[in-house]
C-alpha cells in the first residue's frame, strides 16, 4: 500500500469538485466525550485494539475523520462554538466591511491558475462579522481573570484530562493561551501551556506562483490529520484575504496569521510606505474573518538593529526585516512598539491572542543568544505584560539556531522574563550542516526546548532554507514534530503520555502487526515498511519481524521462554533456560520445514 491509497491526491484535472483529500485511516476512529451540556462534544481518535482494548488519543483532525459528518469545503464546517459565542451575550454584530476578496487591497490580477478549482470568494455560509462590545474585553483571559469557567475552557480540560479549575487558573496566570476568535466559531478549542500536552504548528501558504487555494485548504486538513494542533497561514502575494477565508472556514483548529505580510502587499511590498494606519486595517480585517493569533513583530526595536550588524546571518526573521526595514528608512522607532496599547485592545475585543514575534532570532549556530536576540527578549517581557493588562492572551516566539548546549538558557530566560507565558519556538536547528534535513535538525532542538517547558513547536520541514513545502513535506514535518512533542510529554511526565507507548509496545511483544500500524504516528508508512518486506497477509500475525526472521529475534525468544515456563521467570530467566528455549524454537522451526515465510494455509 502507498502511502496514502485510500484517499485520492489532489487532481490536477478534476475541475469541477472541490475535494477534501484528508481521508480517514482505517484502524483509527472517531469518538466523542460528553462534557456538561449536549454541544459540548470533545473529538477523541480510539484504535480498537485485536485483543479487544481501545486506546484512546488526542485528535486534531476535526469533522474530516468522522464518516458520520458530510463535509464540504464549499460551504465550510459547522460554527459548533455559535451559541457559546452567542450565549454569552458579550458581541454586538455590525455591518462591518463585507467579506469579500476584493477587500483586501491588492489588485487581483488573478494568476494563472491561482484559484484553480475553488471560486474567488467563499461561497459557504454568509456571515456578519463580530467583535466585543465597546469597551469590552472578550477574552478567555478576561473571563478567566473573572473567575468564569467558559464552555471552551471546558472542552479543553476534557481534551488534556484535567479539572477545567486548573485551565481557568493557568489562563488566568498568563501560562496559557486558548486562541478562539469569536468570529471563528468553527474551531474545536484547544490550549497552550506548559501544563497542557505540547502542541504542534505547521506553516502553510501559498507563494503567487506556485500554489493555488485548494492547495492550501488541502494542505490545512492534512496537517491536521497527523497532528498539527495550530496552522499559520503564511500566504503572500495575491489572493491573501481569499485564501484565508477558505482556510478559516474549513479549519477544526486556531489559525494563525502575520498580518504585517499582507500590509506589506497593500504598499507593493515597500516597507517604508508601511503606516500605523494601513497595518492596523490589517489586522481588524484578518480578525473579522476569524484569525485566532497573530505574530506581531513588536519587539524589533529601533536600537536594536545596530546590533546586528556583526551577525553573521544577521536578520533573518520576514517581520523582523520589515519592521527593521521600516525603523532604519524613517529613523523612528517602531509603529508596533509606539502603537501596542491600541493594538491590544483591538485584539482584546475578538480575542485574538498575540504571539510576540522573534524578529531577531538567530539565523545561524554563530549567532544564538546574541545581545540582539536578549534584547528583544526583554521587550517582548515588558510588552506581554502591558497585553495581559489589557486582557490579551499573549504567547512568546523564540528561536531559530540555537546549539544544544545553548537551548537551556532560551527557555529559562523567557520564562523568567516573560512571566512564564507560553514559549512557542521555532525547532530550534541545532546545526546548520543539514540542508533537506532541518526537520531533523530541529526536531533535536525542538524535543529538548519542549521538555524543559516550550508550550508549543512551529514545525520546520524538510524544505527549510530550501523551498516551499508540498504535501509531503508538510506531513513529514507534522510527524517529526509529533514526534519531538510526544517525547517531551513523556519526559515531563504527562499523565497518561506513556499509556500510548505502553500499548505500542505490548502489541510489538505480543506480535499484534495491525495494532501496532494503527497505534503508530504514521501508520500508513508503517505498514508499508513492513509490507515491503513481508507482502504476504499471514505475516502481519506471523510470531517474527522481518528483521531477523523466527531464529534470532529477541523478542520472540524472551516471548517463548515466558511461554514454556512462567511468566515471573522471564527476568530470572537462566542462560540455561535461554539456551533451552532457543534450542526449542530451533526445532520447532525445523518442524515448519525451514521456512521464513508461512504458506496463507496457516
Ligand atoms: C515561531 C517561533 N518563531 C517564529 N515562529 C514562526 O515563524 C511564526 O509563528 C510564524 O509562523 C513565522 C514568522 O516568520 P518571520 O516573519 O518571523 O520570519
Ligand atoms: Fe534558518
Amino acid at each position: 500500500m502507498t502511502t496514502d491509497a485510500h484517499t485520492p491526491a489532489v487532481s490536477q484535472d478534476k475541475t469541477d469538485e472541490a475535494a477534501v483529500t484528508t481521508g480517514r485511516t482505517p484502524g483509527w476512529h472517531k469518538g466523542y466525550v460528553e462534557g456538561s451540556r449536549p454541544d459540548l462534544r470533545v473529538p477523541v481518535r480510539q484504535v480498537h485494539l485485536t485483543n479487544g482494548n481501545d486506546v484512546t488519543l488526542y485528535d486534531t483532525s476535526g469533522p474530516y475523520t468522522d464518516p458520520t459528518v458530510d463535509t464540504d469545503v464549499r460551504r465550510g464546517l459547522a460554527p459548533l462554538r455559535e451559541n457559546w459565542i452567542v450565549g454569552r451575550g458579550d458581541t454586538e454584530e455590525y455591518a462591518g466591511r463585507p467579506v469579500r476578496p476584493e477587500d483586501d487591497g491588492i489588485k487581483h490580477t488573478s494568476p494563472r491558475g491561482g484559484l484553480r478549482n475553488l471560486d474567488a470568494v467563499f461561497p459557504g455560509r454568509p456571515r456578519v462579522p463580530r467583535r466585543g462590545r465597546e469597551g469590552r474585553a472578550v477574552s478567555q483571559l478576561a473571563y478567566a481573570k473573572r473567575g468564569e469557567i467558559t464552555p471552551e475552557m471546558e472542552y479543553v480540560a476534557i481534551r488534556e484530562n484535567v479539572s477545567p479549575e486548573v485551565v481557568r487558573e493557568e489562563i488566568a496566570a498568563g501560562r496559557a493561551v486558548l486562541p478562539a476568535n469569536i468570529n471563528h466559531p468553527e474551531i474545536e478549542p484547544m490550549i497552550i501551556g506548559k501544563r497542557f500536552l505540547v502542541k504542534v504548528n505547521a506553516n502553510i501558504g501559498n507563494s503567487a506562483v506556485t500554489s493555488s487555494i485548494e492547495e492550501e485548504v488541502d494542505k490545512m486538513t492534512w496537517a491536521t490529520k497527523w497532528g498539527a494542533d495550530t496552522v499559520m497561514d503564511l500566504s503572500t502575494g495575491r489572493n491573501i484575504h481569499t485564501t484565508r477565508e477558505w482556510v478559516l472556514r474549513n479549519s477544526p483548529v486556531p489559525i494563525g496569521t502575520v498580518p504585517l505580510y499582507q500590509a506589506l502587499e497593500k504598499v507593493d511590498g515597500r516597507a517604508e510606505e508601511l503606516t500605523w494606519e494601513i497595518y492596523k486595517d490589517t489586522v481588524v480585517e484578518q480578525a473579522e474573518q476569524g484569525v485566532d493569533y497573530m505574530t506581531v513583530h513588536a519587539g524589533v526595536r529601533l536600537p536594536y538593529v545596530p546590533l546586528t550588524a556583526r551577525r553573521k546571518t544577521g536578520i533573518v526573521s520576514r517581520g523582523g526585516s520589515i519592521m527593521a526595514a521600516w525603523c532604519l528608512a524613517h529613523h523612528k522607532e517602531s509603529f508596533l512598539y509606539e502603537n501596542f496599547e491600541e493594538l491590544c485592545d483591538i485584539l482584546a475585543s475578538y480575542d485574538v491572542t498575540y504571539s510576540l514575534g522573534d524578529g531577531l532570532r538567530p539565523g545561524s549556530i554563530a549567532d544564538a543568544n546574541d545581545e540582539a536576540q536578549f534584547a528583544e527578549l526583554r521587550t517582548l517581557g515588558e510588552l506581554n505584560t502591558i497585553a495581559k493588562r489589557h486582557d490579551v492572551q499573549t504567547m512568546i516566539e523564540g528561536p531559530g539556531h540555537v546549539p544544544m548546549h545553548k537551548i537551556k538558557e532560551n527557555i529559562d530566560l523567557q520564562q523568567e522574563i516573560c512571566e512564564e507565558a507560553p514559549f512557542y519556538t521555532l525547532g530550534p536547528l541545532t546545526t546548520d550542516v543539514a540542508p533537506a534535513y532541518d526537520h531533523i535538525t530541529s526536531g533535536i532542538g525542538a524535543a529538548m526546548i519542549a521538555w524543559w517547558g516550550t508550550a508549543m513547536l512551529c514545525y520546520v520541514t524538510p524544505k527549510e532554507h530550501l523551498g516551499l513545502p508540498n504535501r509531503d513535506d508538510v506531513k513529514t514535518g507534522v510527524i517529526t514534530y509529533k514526534i519531538a512533542a510526544h517525547a517531551a510529554d513523556l519526559a515531563k511526565g504527562h499523565p497518561g503520555a506513556q499509556d500510548w507507548d505502553d500499548a505500542l509496545s505490548d502489541a510489538r511483544f505480543e506480535f499484534r502487526w495491525e495494532d501496532q500500524f494503527n497505534l503508530a504516528l504514521d501508520p500508513d508508512t508503517a505498514r508499508s515498511f513492513h509490507d515491503e518486506t513481508l507482502p504476504a497477509e499471514p505475516a502481519k500475525t506471523a510470531h517474527f519481524c522481518s528483521m531477523c526472521g523466527p531464529k534470532f529475534c529477541s523478542m520472540k525468544i524472551s516471548r517463548s521462554i515466558t511461554e514454556q515456563f512462567a511468566p515471573d521467570l522471564l527476568s530470572s530467566a537462566s542462560d540455561e533456560d535461554i539456551e533451552a528455549g532457543m534450542m526449542a524454537k530451533s526445532a520447532e522451526f525445523a518442524a515448519h520445514g525451514n521456512r521464513v515465510y508461512l504458506p496463507i494455509a496457516e
